[in-house]
C-alpha cells in the first residue's frame, strides 16, 4: 500500500502500540463528556489525542472526526475525511475486557454514507493487538508488533470471509428495553446460538467475522436509534462485514444506505451471516 489510505493504516499501526501503552494508568473517568453524552475515560482522551496529531499530519487527509470531539477538525486541504472510534469499549477497561480503535476513511465530507467508506478497520486490543482492514472488497487481517526495531504489522489471513455456519450472537440493550419484535426475533435464534457478549463492539464483532453469526445494538424502547453512531461504528462495521462477505442492517436496509444527517447520530446496528439478518429483517416487518 503506497497511497494516502496507506499511509492513514500506517499511522493506525504505528499508533496502536501506544495507545494499548496508554491504557494503564488512564483508567479514571474525567469530568467531561463526548457529543453523545457518555462519560469519557482518559484513555479516551489520550487515544483520541495521539489519532488526530498523526491523521492530520498525513497529506491527503482533510479532516478528522471523532466519537469524543463534537467537531471535525479540518487540516485544510485534502481529499480523505477520516472518522474514528479513538477507544471503542473504553467502559471494559476497568473489568481488563478487550477494547478497540475503529477507522473509517472516507472520499465525501461528514457526515457521508457508507457508500463514500474507501477504507475502514478495526484494531482490537485482545491478548493480542490485531488489526482488521477492509478495502478494495477484500478483509485482511494483520498483527501488529511493538518490536526493538520498531512497530511491524504482518499478514496472519488474507480474504477473511464470515464462516458460512453461524455459531455465536450477541445483543446490546436490556430485555426490557428491547422492542417485542426484537425480542421475538433473539427467542427464534437463542437455541441455535451460543451467547457472546462482551460490551465492546469490536470484541463481539470479532468474535462474528471469526464464528459467524449475529451483532446488534438494536432500537431500544428508551432510545430509538440504539446507542452506536453511524459515523463512527455502524458505517466502518457495515463495511467490513459486507466485505467479508455478511451483511448489514439498521432493521431496514443495509447501515451504508443510510441517510446521514448530523455527525453523531445514532444508528440500529445489526451486523453477520446474511441469512441471519434476512431473518432479522423479517422479524422487524
Ligand atoms: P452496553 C462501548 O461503550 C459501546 O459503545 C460499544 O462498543 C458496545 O457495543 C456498547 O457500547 C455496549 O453498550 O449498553 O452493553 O454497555
Amino acid at each position: 500500500m503506497s497511497d494516502t489510505v496507506s499511509e492513514i493504516v500506517d499511522v493506525v499501526t504505528e499508533t496502536a502500540p501506544d495507545v494499548r501503552a496508554g491504557l494503564t494508568g488512564r483508567r479514571e473517568y474525567e469530568t467531561s463528556e463526548n457529543p453523545s453524552g457518555e462519560q469519557m475515560l482518559a484513555a479516551d482522551r489520550h487515544a483520541d489525542e495521539l489519532l488526530e496529531e498523526r491523521l492530520l499530519a498525513v497529506d491527503g487527509v482533510a479532516g478528522y472526526a471523532s466519537e469524543e470531539r463534537e467537531e471535525i477538525v479540518e487540516s485544510g486541504d485534502g481529499h480523505l475525511h477520516v472518522a474514528c472510534d479513538p477507544l471503542d469499549g473504553s467502559s471494559n477497561l476497568k473489568s481488563n475486557n478487550v477494547m478497540g480503535t475503529i477507522l473509517a476513511v472516507y472520499d465525501e465530507p461528514l457526515p457521508a454514507p457508507g457508500r463514500a467508506l474507501v477504507a475502514a478497520g478495526y484494531v482490537l486490543y485482545g491478548p493480542i493487538t490485531t488489526l482488521v482492514l477492509a478495502r478494495d472488497d477484500t478483509v485482511t487481517e494483520y498483527v501488529i508488533d511493538d518490536t526493538d526495531e520498531g512497530v511491524e504489522r504482518r499478514v496472519v489471513e488474507e480474504d477473511v470471509t464470515i464462516p458460512a455456519d453461524p455459531v455465536v450472537y450477541g445483543f446490546g440493550g436490556r430485555v426490557p428495553d428491547w422492542h417485542d419484535d426484537f425480542e421475538a426475533f433473539v427467542r427464534e435464534i437463542e437455541d441455535e446460538l451460543k451467547l457472546r457478549y462482551g460490551g465492546a463492539m469490536i470484541g463481539d464483532v470479532s468474535q462474528v467475522m471469526e464464528y459467524g453469526g449475529i451483532f446488534a445494538y438494536p432500537a431500544l424502547q428508551s432510545a430509538e436509534n440504539g446507542k452506536l453512531r453511524l459515523q463512527f461504528e455502524g458505517n466502518p462495521i457495515g463495511y467490513i462485514v459486507e466485505c467479508a462477505g455478511g451483511r448489514s442492517s439498521d432493521g431496514e436496509q443495509s447501515l451504508l444506505d443510510v441517510e446521514p444527517d448530523r455527525l453523531h447520530q445514532r444508528v440500529p446496528v445489526h451486523v453477520g451471516n446474511t441469512e441471519l439478518i434476512e431473518r432479522l429483517e423479517g422479524a422487524l416487518h
